[in-house]
């Protein structure tokens, strides 16, 4: 039995962070079974799922008895286990994989965690952490004022890293996908480019299971 042959399940349905692990197994046609848990509805908190994930977030992944929860280490983790997406030269590079490291930092910390994420927290889930329009207003200008300074020189008429698919372009396009779900307007051609991903059937796939 290979590791490939070994049952996978996620764990979590709902959101954007979510909705990248769910796209990737489906980039990889990798059979997965879904449990369907959501975000502050009680499911993460339950017992059941505190012996599997202690933080209570969502997603985790469960490959037999390896478990692994924050969803960029589960793209990672999927991504070494069958060796896809390939990579092109200059995403096998020295200087590319920097270049990676550097935009999946940016995407997580800048526009997922301080941007989107303080957005949420003080607006949507106000009452757990909190309401503060001066919160909200100030990390709307944040996101914009990085998304614009790190995607100037970029044209989006291809990929963003290299010249192949990979887990920036799902981690990239997730945060387009809530930015535009949380009102923020965004330039034409990052329209453009999420269009493009959209279309690619893994994520329609993924889409109707974590959205469903
Ligand atoms: N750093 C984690 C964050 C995961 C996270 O915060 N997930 C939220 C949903 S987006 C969650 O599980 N909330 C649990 C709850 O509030 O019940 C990741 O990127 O996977």
């Amino acid at each position: 039995m290979t590791a490939l042959d070994k049952k996978i399940q996620l764990w979590g349905v709902g959101t954007a962070r979510t909705m990248r692990a769910h796209w990737m197994l489906h980039e990889l046609s990798l059979p997965y079974e879904t449990v369907p848990i959501k975000a502050r509805s009680g499911e993460t908190q339950e017992v059941s799922y505190l012996d599997i994930n202690p933080k209570g977030k969502i997603p985790t992944l469960v490959h037999e008895k390896f478990v692994l929860s924050e969803g960029f280490a589960i793209l990672r983790y999927l991504s070494r286990l069958t060796g896809n997406p390939e990579k092109d030269s200059f995403q096998l590079s020295l200087e590319g994989q920097a270049i990676y490291d550097e935009w999946a930092s940016f995407i997580l910390m800048e526009l997922d965690a301080a941007s989107l994420y303080v957005i949420r927290r003080h607006k949507d889930l106000g009452e757990i952490y909190g309401g503060s329009s001066e919160a909200v207003n100030s990390a709307e200008k944040y996101f914009e004022k990085m998304l614009v300074t790190a995607c100037r020189e970029i044209d989006f008429t291809g990929y963003l890293w290299g010249d192949r698919f990979s887990e920036i372009d799902i981690l990239f396009t997730t945060v387009l996908d809530w930015a535009h779900f949380a009102g923020i307007k965004l330039e034409g051609k990052l329209v453009r480019y999420a269009r493009r991903m959209h279309s690619r059937q893994a994520y329609r796939l993924a889409y109707d299971v974590n959205y469903a």
